[in-house]
């Protein structure tokens, strides 16, 4: 086997043409931006962009530090320091085509759990001038029902008492930003990257409540001087494969540990709120609006809402991956109907946009062959991304007196899922959820009372006292339980 080239900055000129690489020197890049939250999304979309915009411009400043804040991200930690903080972005185009790209757009890595105070202080530091983030809908800690911060959360408990010494993303941005008060400095810009309506507001009443109760004269302060731009995020990118680092290996002679794979769509658009400046991230195709509101509510309940039908029924189903899923006619026509008759009738119109043709490019987006994107990825943390995704058009749908089916019959499926763990033909479903032993159980009791699993009111709300609503949920789980062929009862409704 011929010898592999280690990726690093001091082997980029060695690897083959066909590989992009930056083009800029980055030993001249100083990190304006720190995002924490260096997940495969990150490294598709805002460093994509980011790295694109060095290329371009003759900017300096902004390039990122990824900060990874528990134990679990030494992993991605100790291979980006191996690597110079490079790897390499796979873009699989629906035709078969690959691009290749190496971005270098993050130049450092702190990893909080070890230190930090170190973090903080680099926050602190005014060549800071973003924090952004990607931790996930559940890392906003906030019960989903209420829509309030979550102040019993061990971590959060912890973090109230030990100001210096915080584990969860609230304490690390109040102790950060007290030092920046405390040494003059204006705050930094905090910015959202999350699938989660109004990122940026909900951020900010986060943080708010934790800073409010920790020092209140601190929350002031941020109340006053902190920026949280809006913005709605979009790349769809599946987890790494083994499969993708060997083909790296094999064909390019590249060893990068830990890769990404993306499909070629890409966008961001963001409200323009940064005091301390901002890369020119428009230049590179990202869309600066002073209202981005109907952009993430259209996409939150047209693409995110539209990969969890496809993602929870498919999985009773036996489906793999949201490709396999659209292939299959009826799941092709139950999304669409799904979109056409529950998620856009309750969407506001989106300025520049055409939402006809915004849905066909979805299904497209989601026939992507090369696009492998499983289907247990989509149905990790359900219990965080349907209250978000889903369960709004749903309540809305109800409050006009409109059609809910589509959506129900998702809940009942989801329901079916936690408890039986399984597909309809008994195969094992990998179920990874930071509530599934409460899902677990509330699902499980189906058998005795069909709305149990409605009772998890941080999930569902209200939804338990809609007679329309359980009427139809009980009919669909009753039979789903009689006999879990889903697509029988997906035949039905189309
Ligand atoms: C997915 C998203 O997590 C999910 O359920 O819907 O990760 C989706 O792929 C991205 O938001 C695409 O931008």
């Amino acid at each position: 086997m011929k010898t592999l080239i280690q990726l690093n900055q001091q082997n980029l000129s060695q690897l083959p043409q066909a590989i992009a690489r930056p083009t800029y020197d980055r030993s001249k890049i100083t990190a304006g931006i720190m995002h924490i939250g260096v997940g495969g999304f990150h490294r598709s979309h805002e460093a994509c962009y980011t790295d694109e915009l060095l290329g371009n411009s003759s900017q300096t400043n902004w390039g990122i530090c990824g900060i990874g804040l528990r134990e679990a991200d030494r992993k991605i930690a100790d291979i980006l320091k191996r690597q110079d903080y490079l790897y390499t972005l796979i873009i699989k185009h629906p035709d078969g085509q690959i691009e290749n790209r190496v971005i270098g757009s993050l130049v450092d890595f702190m990893l909080g759990c070890d230190d930090p105070q170190a973090v903080t202080d680099r926050m602190a530091d005014e060549n800071t001038k973003i924090v952004s983030l990607t931790i996930t809908e559940g890392g906003y800690n906030f019960n989903p029902a209420t829509g309030e911060f979550d102040f019993e959360n061990p971590d959060v408990i912890h973090d109230l008492a030990n100001p210096q010494k915080p584990r969860l993303l609230f304490g690390y941005l109040t102790e950060a930003l007290r030092k920046r008060r405390a040494a003059g400095l204006p705050a930094f810009t905090i910015q959202s990257c999350d699938n989660i309506q109004l990122n940026g507001e909900m951020t900010r009443k986060m943080l708010l409540a934790f800073a409010l109760k920790q020092d209140p004269d601190l929350a002031h302060w941020i109340e006053a001087h902190v920026q949280f731009p809006n913005a709605m995020v979009d790349r769809i990118t599946p987890v790494t494969t083994q499969a993708d680092i060997k083909t790296l290996q094999e064909q390019f002679g590249i060893k990068d540990e830990w890769p990404v794979t993306c499909e070629p769509f890409r966008q961001w658009v963001i409200e323009d709120q940064f005091p301390l400046g901002r890369p020119a991230w428009e230049t590179v195709g990202a869309q600066f609006v002073n209202n981005v509101t109907p952009y993430e509510t259209m996409k939150l309940r047209l693409l995110n809402a539209g990969h969890s039908v496809l993602g929870l029924l498919g999985s009773i189903h036996g489906h793999q991956t949201i490709d396999g899923c659209v292939a299959d006619p009826l799941f092709a026509t139950y999304l669409r109907q799904f979109m056409d008759i529950e998620a856009t009738p309750v969407l506001a119109p989106v300025e520049g946009i055409d939402l006809e043709a915004y849905k066909d490019s979805l299904i497209m987006r989601f026939s992507n062959p090369n696009i492998k994107d499983n289907l247990a990825r989509i149905c990790l943390e359900s219990s965080s991304k349907l209250p978000k995704f889903l369960i709004p058009t749903l309540n809305e749908n109800l409050k006009r007196g409109s059609s809910i089916d589509y959506a129900t019959l998702v809940l009942a499926a989801w329901c079916y899922y936690s408890d039986k763990g399984t597909s309809k033909d008994g195969n094992k479903l990998d179920i990874v959820d930071e509530m599934k032993e409460e899902l677990h159980k509330a699902a499980s009791a189906t058998a005795n009372d069909p709305l149990s699993f409605l009772k998890l009111k941080q999930v569902f709300g209200e939804l338990i006292g809609n007679k329309t609503f359980t009427d139809k949920y009980s009919l669909m789980v009753n039979t789903l339980y009689k006999n879990p062929d889903i697509a029988m009862q997906m035949q039905k409704l189309i």
